[in-house]
């Protein structure tokens, strides 16, 4: 995934570079200097990889990588754990996943709205995650909700999430 944007990026340099071909004679004299390279293609191409280096290290931090996060982490889908806390260290963004792992048969996971998160309402059994690795894509911004269905997990032992997705 991350060669992948490296390569896209990569690309995005080089027409940079053919833009500022113009300018090369010029820089040309500078990077002989500093480079030491007495043949001007050899200057060329290290102009073309300093631009690329330079783009690569501006622009690859604030590409969206997406990202996996495993509910509650180490502790997983579990009740008497501040999702909240968890959730709150977090920034989750449109393309991210989440993970919540539990054993399966102990929890379960519903993807609910702000009024059933709130009051514990659990929807029909059909509308469980039961697999006890199951994978959530967050496909729009905004708010999403989660609650554990079984037995009264979410209003006695707080065990639901409520995160806001970022574009
Ligand atoms: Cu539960």
């Amino acid at each position: 995934m991350a060669f992948c944007f490296y390569v896209v990026f990569g690309a995005f340099s080089l027409a940079f570079v053919v833009q500022d071909l113009v300018y090369l004679v010029e820089v040309n004299e500078i990077l002989k200097n500093i480079f030491c390279c007495p043949n001007p293609i050899m200057a060329i191409i290290t102009r073309i990889f300093v631009v690329l280096a330079i783009l690569n290290v501006v622009l690859l931090p604030t590409s969206t990588i997406a990202t996996q996060y495993v509910v509650g982490d180490d502790r997983g889908w579990t009740i008497d754990f501040d999702y909240q806390a968890w959730a709150s260290k977090k920034t989750f963004k449109v393309g991210d996943t989440l993970v919540f792992i539990y054993p399966k048969g102990i929890h379960n996971v519903f993807n609910v709205d702000g009024n059933s998160f709130a009051k514990c309402i659990i929807p029909p059994p059909s509308k469980a995650f039961t697999s006890g690795h199951d994978v959530v894509p967050l496909l729009a911004p905004g708010k999403m909700w989660f609650i554990c269905g079984v037995d009264d997990h979410c209003f006695e032992f707080n065990q639901r999430l409520v995160i806001d997705v970022k574009a």
